[in-house]
């Protein structure tokens, strides 16, 4: 049978399609309009059904292809529960959203075949694996039937992580007629060991894989990761970091690295950003008068925004570093430091609340009191008839009438407490036991009026209703001035990332993703605003000095020098604009063609890559001298050099739809000239 390969249908499949849990749901919403834009309604996306969020996420509408129409009306009558429409994101692609629980009642037989052909084991209750059986079965079900009826086309399934992939060894089994991608976003394993108290990177080709997952009641679920990474057509992961991890763990070497883009949105005033900094940072400064109310005794106008965010990894995220390093931090100038990451609460802390409500009160009451004022002054200022030369319109002591006086007294005397501003904004459920507030007591940060850094961990993210800040997260970083990642165990790592194309400066480390990316791609990047911690080759103590150093350079900066930093960093925004950053998905789907199909491609002409080292100019204002350099430092191929080896060219200018923007070099000079 002869599929056409130029013109393939693409299924691209993972628990997180309009189900969000975790930093995979952002990278395909966030890649969504770049693969719809190339693929149009040849793309679908398939996904859990979760009935509590589907209807926020997808429009239902009927199903125009004829073969997609049969099966799902098949497994209706069946009993599975279906979802299909337009996911409700920009690019607004087709997807398909299956209900594993209306199928549960064959579970049991569904693990005995899943054990019987691929000797992947599952116990009785983990959930997780039960969701991952049932959606992998569903899931080779549609596709088979898929490739029963379309005959005249080539089908990608590109598959996200081990929750999603049990389809790929069965599909495998039964020679389903399709070529399948496996992305893994991080190891299952990988993920464990980090945070525990392992020596990961130095050990890394020692550990017994099984013995280690074994240990950790993980080893049916390592079965299926490892089996989708071995049964894939082509197999990689987000960074060159995991590239590596997968090699060690997962026993295959990835063919190559598909980094993480975002969706970026230009301003057509190119300040607005900066304004839009400025903005949110004044909310950050009432939410910083309230909250330390009665001790804010510092120069709010000289004071530096630092803060961590994500999920609740203690060691993984980096946050004891963050902390470790707030300390000897002996900044000049007022730090107030924000930890975001969602834990346990029972509610918001009553002195939390109250500082915002008596600090609210005085603005007021102010404000209250100055509009009088300036109605006496103007009242004065009319009435005035001359008077003896030098009589002034208005004695300076009539402005406040006693009564004000009291009024404004009493006001400031509310403001009064005889305890430390809070290192928490909530009330806990393992206050005593909770990793942050822990390292917070031991290192005795308790923002003590000659602390010049300050702490407030808030345990939860945080949105437009919030009470205390009343940001959405995104305002909430652009008015901060620094975001601080120094993560031990981070596949890519949105944060830093998402930090760049806002245009504020961030650190990051040497064992992320994004880290290792760009200090692949830029050379100097601290001159960029992305500082880069060393946490592969330095111990511990030299890491957290060296962050330190990082937080006391940034410091040290003056008001004009943190506004070009701005400006350099909002500038490497195109580098992680998907419209570049999909091009290694485009390069990956081709190899996955020319691995299942390799006689359809017989006479193509050798291609050459190379075209694609991007190399950034040093910007003009800066010593440094960034630039993209061209070598996959640790050895993981590149997509186009497996390609090569198969003797294929892909005309890349050809097939990809957008502009690659830093191929032009001249246009490059502008993209990374200082204002
Ligand atoms: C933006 C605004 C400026 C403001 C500056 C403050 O650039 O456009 O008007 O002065 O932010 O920067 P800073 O780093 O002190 O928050
Ligand atoms: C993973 O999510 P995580 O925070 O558990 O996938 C993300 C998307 O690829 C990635 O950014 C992150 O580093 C991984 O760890």
């Amino acid at each position: 049978m002869s599929r056409d390969v130029h013109n393939p249908l693409l299924f691209e499949i993972a628990w997180e399609v309009a189900n969000k849990v975790g930093g995979i749901y952002t990278v395909i919403k966030s890649k969504a309009p770049v693969t719809v834009h190339e693929y149009g309604d040849n793309y679908t996306l398939i996904g859990p059904l979760n009935h509590r969020t589907a209807a926020a996420e997808v429009e239902s509408e009927p199903i125009t292809n004829s073969y997609i129409k049969e099966i799902l009306d098949d497994m209706d009558r069946q009993g599975i529960k279906w979802m299909y429409g337009r996911w409700l994101i920009e690019g607004a692609p087709r997807v398909i959203l299956l209900d594993t629980t209306s199928i549960i009642e064959r579970l049991d037989a569904w693990k005995a075949d899943l054990w019987n052909v691929a000797g992947i084991p599952s116990p009785p209750n983990d959930q997780e694996t039960n969701d991952a059986v049932l959606f992998g079965y569903l899931v080779a079900w549609f596709l088979g039937d898929f490739v029963a009826r379309e005959k005249s086309r080539a089908v990608i399934a590109h598959f996200h992580e081990w929750m999603s992939a049990c389809a790929i060894p069965l599909m495998r089994k039964r020679r389903t007629d399709l070529t399948t991608i496996f992305t893994t976003h991080a190891t299952l394993l990988g993920r464990y060991l980090c945070a525990g108290s392992t020596d990961f990177y130095n050990n890394i080709s020692k550990f017994s894989v099984d013995e280690e997952t074994g240990k950790r009641g993980i080893y049916h679920r390592y079965c299926i990761e490892r089996a989708a990474a071995h049964c894939c057509d082509v197999f990689t992961t987000v960074s060159q970091i995991t590239a590596y991890e997968a090699e060690h763990l997962l026993k295959r070497k990835p063919d190559g690295v598909l980094p993480n883009g975002l969706n970026v949105v230009k301003f057509s005033a190119v300040h607005e950003f900066q304004n839009l900094h400025a903005r949110n940072k004044e909310k950050i400064h009432n939410f910083v008068r309230g909250h330390f109310y009665g001790h804010y005794d510092f120069d709010i106008e000289n004071t530096l925004y630092f803060f961590t965010a994500g999920r609740y990894e203690f060691r993984n995220k980096g946050v004891d570093m963050f902390l470790e390093s707030l300390g000897p931090c002996n900044s000049p100038v007022t730090v107030v430091a924000f930890i975001v990451m969602p834990a346990a609460t029972q509610s918001y802390a009553v002195e939390s609340l109250k500082g915002h409500a008596v600090t609210k009160q005085l603005q007021e009451t102010v404000k209250e009191i100055t509009d009088r004022i300036g109605q006496r002054i103007f009242d004065k200022a009319a009435r005035y008839t001359g008077g003896d030369i030098g009589q002034a319109v208005i004695d300076p002591q009539e402005l406040l009438t006693n009564e004000e006086k009291v009024l404004l007294k009493r006001r400031v005397i509310a403001l009064k407490r005889s305890t430390l501003p809070a290192i928490v904004t909530h009330n806990m459920c393992d206050d005593s036991v909770d990793p942050i507030l822990s390292q917070l007591r031991r290192l005795q940060l308790f923002n003590h009026p000659t602390d010049r850094v300050k702490v407030v961990f808030h345990p939860e993210f945080l949105n437009a209703n919030n009470p205390l800040f009343g940001l959405d997260y995104e305002d909430f970083v652009r008015g901060c001035h620094l975001g601080v990642f120094p993560s031990y165990y981070e596949p890519w790592g949105y944060t830093p990332a998402e930090c760049t194309v806002m245009g504020v400066p961030s650190i990051t480390t040497n064992l992320s993703g994004f880290g290792c990316f760009i200090e692949e791609v830029v050379e100097n990047s601290s001159d960029y605003g992305i500082y880069i911690i060393d946490r592969r080759m330095k111990g511990v103590e030299e890491s957290i000095q060296q962050l330190v150093d990082c937080m006391l350079q940034f410091c040290q900066k003056s008001r004009r020098q943190r506004i070009n930093q701005r400006n350099r960093t909002e500038r490497l925004s195109d580098l992680l604009d998907w419209k570049l950053m999909g091009m290694e998905y485009v390069r990956a789907r081709k190899l996955a063609l020319h691995r299942a199909y390799p006689e359809r491609f017989m006479g193509n002409d050798l291609g050459d890559f190379q075209q694609y080292k991007i190399k950034i100019p040093r910007p003009f204002s800066a010593p440094g001298s960034p630039r993209i350099k061209g070598s996959n430092s640790n050895g993981v191929d590149d997509l186009s050099e497996q390609m090569e080896s198969l003797g294929f060219r892909i005309d890349d200018e050809e097939e990809y739809p957008y502009p690659t923007i830093l191929k032009r070099s001249d246009s490059s000079r502008d993209l990374f000239e200082f204002s």
